[in-house]
């Protein structure tokens, strides 16, 4: 089972073998923390991986080297846009989660970095992202040491209050 632990931080300052991106489905580059993995890991070189990935779809998770980040790989994985929850954004959410460890599990990866995906631009309200995070990644048969790492306060405390509830 993967062991889960949440801190604060920044996700491009913490060693690890896999860092997520919440990407968007072109692979384009944007804002908020995919903005920052950019930055870290080298605007040019990232942009050109992500290029020949061609896209990926809502809740499909794909790979690039790490270049400057303290880590192997990263691992693209573009979240649900909040649309009022009638259209799969849970289960979008949940296949993040559990494609970014099959992705860091086949990629031999034993420490992944997670940020908060979908809960900045594209709105999904962080009391039911959390739950949502917390479960799938503890659900994850393989052994893993797996970090959310949360940028802001608020979303420290989501989660914090998400795993009390939840255990
Ligand atoms: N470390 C950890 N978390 C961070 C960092 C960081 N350095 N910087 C921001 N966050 P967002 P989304 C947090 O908007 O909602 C992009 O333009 C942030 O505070 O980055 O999935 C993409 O290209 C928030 O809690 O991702 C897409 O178009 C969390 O990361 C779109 O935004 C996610 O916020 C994806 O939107």
């Amino acid at each position: 089972m993967a062991h889960l632990q949440i801190i604060q931080g920044d996700i491009t300052k913490i060693p690890a073998d896999a860092v997520v991106n919440a990407a968007n489905t072109q692979l384009s580059g944007g804002g908020g923390v995919d903005e920052a993995i950019h930055q870290v890991a080298g605007m040019e070189a990232l942009n050109q991986a992500c290029a020949q990935l061609h896209g990926c779809a809502t809740g499909q998770a794909k790979v690039t080297p790490a270049f400057n980040l303290p880590a192997k790989i990263i691992i693209h994985t573009p979240g649900p846009i909040w649309q009022g929850g009638q259209h799969h954004e849970a289960q979008l959410l949940a296949a993040c989660y559990n494609n970014s460890l099959r992705q860091a599990s086949a990629h031999h990866c034993h420490k992944v970095l997670f940020p908060s995906i979908s809960t900045g631009v594209y709105g999904y309200p962080l009391a039911l992202a959390a739950p949502i995070a917390i479960k799938t990644i503890q659900a994850f048969p393989a052994t893993m040491e797996v970090q959310m790492v949360c940028f802001d306060q608020i979303t420290y405390q989501a989660y914090l209050s998400a795993l009390r509830d939840l255990s």
